[in-house]
């Protein structure tokens, strides 16, 4: 509770931090003393009165003036020192909470707790008020995410650039089983607690008009009769560890051009103001879901050249206020494309340093590509961007012209190259069939395309691209995804990571390839029933938030096995219903059967428009019922399906973890991200070699992962030949047979017709993802994991495996090969 001292010291907080440079220095009292004054300033009340959200606006509020005192030093010292500077476009950056990680990067988060404890107040409970900044899809931006964390922890200067989206990805209900899609309201308050919105570098974005072409002399182009919407940006601080850097994400925030007669803007009308004003700032209202329904959505492409243009914008202005020359911008400037979302960055800068900067076509192009790199994050042709050319020469006319330049002449190129061979020019054009193929556009502007996982480049350059790979082999390269063991270890398991430190020191923070000092502890009983105790305690977590918010009690003996993803065909949520099907039948005809304990945990969103990934939902569910609510099985197997699948379940979920499906049809998943996660919390994973699985498996030793499935190549050989016979399977395999034919024989309590797109598509559409061809060989490693866990001892030796040669997945990493390799940043840069 609140004492008299508390309330009478009167430190304010910006005093605390003018005696504390450092914030590790600051000492409980101070805090607890600051965070009383500043509560008592910000809401004029006592706190005895104060409502968990309010404390939680303090608590950020405190932590943020912290984190503006680092900002502005950052600044100075990046002034004074003129670093290259990295800027990472992409439409989507996953953070989801930030409170936390801000306070272990600086270095207080136990001061913090220590402090609110003596006032009474839960660390645990305001951290959970904070809504997650759920900005993103999936892997794609929550990677992006990772990587801001690991330039500020490596002191590089980086930055990210995006939207700010009023709404993120939808917020998902789940209704009799069934996927429901609400807004996801995370700025409830108009505004968030980190972000600095700066109106002074507002930046006007043009769409739409006519261009003229002014020949007298030079030629101009002179854009005309366009409707102008302001950018105006938010910077969002991205704090590294211990070292008082701060890093800005900038997203960009649509609004009306108020300076100038609303009326006399194209489009505008005058009798419904309001309605135009909310058209405009609509652009920036909505992420889309990775949902093939966007595409050739107006609103997509608006809100992608509005994130490039506010950037590039941005980006040269700058970048002109400290150099005279922009033709030195390649040596000072890196421009990142994360995917082809932001690829129209390239026909963007073009138009700058033509049309702004005076330069010619040759000199603009060289400096361009020299500035650009791009990374391609799927093979799924269904995934690969195209937009209508007269859609863009509409919205984007004087852009239309350029990509049309660029069109021509590398097409000229080419033809210098393979004179004749038009078949190979028209697969490599950056325009054919009436489409802008962004990929192409963004490999033509770029001077390195990487794919994310050994496997998959190797697919980009063997098939997918293998065309421009022969032409310009040295443009491609690999770099291996990572992820930031900050905030998916020491903050989101810090018993782990504390077991961790007493064993081998704390310096695996700062270099995490020391996990590898783990290694020896393998014969180490002590240690192995430290991991087990820790991975106890983290499942009665997990339990305790199953049994709040689904009023189910799992066994915490049982084998917590997560499918924890976006829900996708080639994901395979159905292969693992499938063994659980199984499984359940094996234990219904034969109620005797040594079974292995398990707790199926699924979790994740489909696009709202995905109709088969959102009756896999209903699957799951209908399944979970029935499971959880038949009593012959004796509370042997349990599934469940969380609902909103974000950045903060997965922190309680991939700690409590036994097992990691990653589970996809071998060469579709480029490389994943949950996998290292659940590697770095000591999982064990079940997988095909398939993306980053495979270095997974070449770091932890195949005795430690349990690996099932096609090969990549026998999956591309037999697509290459139209795909294989499920039939023969279904004939060949009874357990197969019987688990297909209960989807539609009324096994469960639904209508004839519930699953019948499934049915189908495993029988009558060729099963494109092979679940039936894997399924048998997918039982037996599961039952393997499932003999194996009964061992508990061999049991916690794979998960010491796995955690110690987790090291080499940590985005410091994946970072420090892009900054040297592709973004050659002139700062020194730690090797691996
Ligand atoms: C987009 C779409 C859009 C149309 C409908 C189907 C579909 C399916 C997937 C996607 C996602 C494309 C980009 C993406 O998120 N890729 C993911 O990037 C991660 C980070 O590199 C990587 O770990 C995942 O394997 C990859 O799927």
């Amino acid at each position: 509770m609140l004492t008299k001292q508390h309330s009478t010291n009167n430190h304010c907080s910006g005093q605390l931090l003018a005696h504390n440079t450092k914030s590790e220095n600051i000492t409980v009292p101070e805090f607890r003393d600051a965070f009383v004054a500043k509560f008592g300033a910000v809401h004029g009340k006592t706190l005895g009165e104060a409502t968990d959200r309010e404390k939680f606006h303090v608590l950020a509020t405190l932590t943020r003036e912290i984190v503006s005192q680092n900002l502005i030093k950052t600044h100075q010292q990046r002034a004074t020192d003129d670093p290259k500077q990295v800027y990472y476009l992409s439409i989507e950056f996953l953070l989801g909470r930030l409170l936390e990680n801000n306070l272990v990067n600086l270095g207080i988060r136990d001061i913090c707790a220590e402090a609110l404890s003596q006032l009474g107040i839960e660390l645990g409970v305001l951290l959970g008020v904070e809504e997650d900044a759920g900005l993103g899809n999936g892997g794609l931006g929550r990677l992006a995410a990772c990587y801001l964390d690991s330039m500020a922890a490596m002191g590089l200067a980086g930055h990210g650039c995006g939207l700010r989206y009023r709404y993120g990805l939808f917020e998902q209900k789940i209704m009799g089983g069934y996927q429901h899609e609400y807004p996801d309201n995370w700025l409830k308050d108009r505004a968030y607690v980190w972000e600095y919105r700066r109106p002074d570098e507002k930046l006007p974005i043009r769409f739409g008009g006519t261009v003229r072409v002014q020949t007298n002399g030079k030629t101009r182009f002179i854009h005309e009769n366009y409707e102008r919407i302001i950018a105006v940006p938010y910077d969002v601080p991205i704090v590294g560890y211990k070292n008082e850097i701060v890093n800005t994400l900038r997203l960009w925030s649509a609004e009306v051009d108020v300076s100038r007669h609303i009326c006399s803007a194209p489009g505008a009308d005058c009798n419904n103001v309001i309605g135009y004003k909310h058209g405009i700032e609509s652009l920036t209202d909505l992420l889309y879901p990775d949902d093939s329904q966007y595409e050739g959505k107006l609103l997509r492409l608006k809100q992608q050249y509005f994130l490039v243009s506010a950037s590039l914008q941005s980006i040269v202005r700058s970048f002109l206020l400290h150099h005279g020359n922009v033709s030195e911008l390649p040596d000072k400037i890196a421009i990142h494309i994360n995917d082809t979302h932001p690829a129209l960055a390239v026909p963007e800068l073009m138009r700058i340093l033509i049309d702004d900067c005076d330069l010619g076509w040759e000199e603009a192009w060289d400096i361009t590509v020299r500035t650009m790199s791009y990374t391609n994050h799927t093979i799924l042709p269904e995934a690969l961007e195209k937009w209508p050319i007269d859609m863009i020469k509409r919205l984007l006319p004087r852009i239309h012209m350029i990509i049309c330049e660029i069109n021509e002449r590398t097409c000229r190129e080419l033809w210098e190259r393979y004179p004749g061979d038009w078949n190979r020019i028209r697969s490599m054009a950056v325009i054919s069939d009436g489409q802008v193929h962004m990929a192409h556009l963004a490999i033509a502007g770029s001077h390195s395309v990487n794919g994310v996982a050994e496997i998959h480049t190797e697919i980009l350059k063997k098939s997918v691209m293998n065309n421009f790979y022969t032409y310009a082999p040295g443009k491609f390269t690999n770099v291996t995804n990572g992820i930031t063991h900050r905030r998916w270890l020491l903050t989101a398991n810090p018993l782990l990571a504390n077991l961790i430190s007493d064993a081998i020191g704390s310096n695996w923070v700062e270099y995490p390839c020391e996990l590898a000092q783990l290694a020896p502890l393998v014969k180490d009983n002590s240690f192995l029933e430290g991991l087990a105790n820790v991975k106890r305690y983290n499942k009665l977590k997990l339990a305790q938030y199953i049994k709040a918010n689904y009023n189910v009690i799992v066994d915490v003996n049982s084998i917590f096995d997560s499918h924890i993803k976006r829900i996708h065909a080639y994901k395979r949520q159905c292969l693992n219903v499938m063994h659980i099907m199984d499984l359940y039948n094996r234990l219904r005809d034969n109620p005797n059967l040594d079974v292995q304990p398990r707790t199926f945990i699924f979790g994740g969103k489909a696009a709202p428009g995905y109709y088969k990934a959102k009756k896999t939902i209903k699957l799951i569910n209908t399944l979970a019922d029935k499971i959880n609510n038949d009593k012959s099985i004796n509370d042997r197997l349990k599934v469940l399906f969380l609902e909103n699948y974000n950045v903060s379940q997965a922190e309680l979920i991939i700690p409590a973890s036994d097992v990691s499906e990653q589970i996809s049809t071998a060469s579709r998943e480029a490389s994943g991200t949950g996998n290292m996660k659940f590697m770095m919390n000591g999982a064990v994973t079940i997988g095909t070699l398939d993306g980053a699985n495979i270095e997974i498996r070449n770091f932890a030793g195949a005795d430690n992962i349990f690996i099932f499935g096609l090969s990549a190549e026998e999956v591309l050989g037999y697509y290459r030949y139209g795909g294989y016979n499920p039939w023969d399977v279904y004939h060949n395999d009874s357990r197969v047979r019987t688990v297909i034919e209960q989807l539609v024989n009324g096994f469960f309590p639904v209508g004839p017709d519930e699953f019948r797109t499934h049915y189908d598509a495993f029988l009558h559409h060729g099963d494109e993802y092979f679940l039936l061809k894997d399924f048998a060989s997918y039982v037996d490693a599961q039952s393997h994991l499932a003999d194996t866990y009964q061992d508990q001892r061999r049991w916690q030796q794979m998960c010491l495996m796995n955690i110690a040669h987790s090291g080499w997945f940590s985005s410091d990493r994946t970072f420090s090969q892009y900054a040297a390799d592709i973004w050659e940043m002139d700062q020194p840069i730690p090797l691996w």
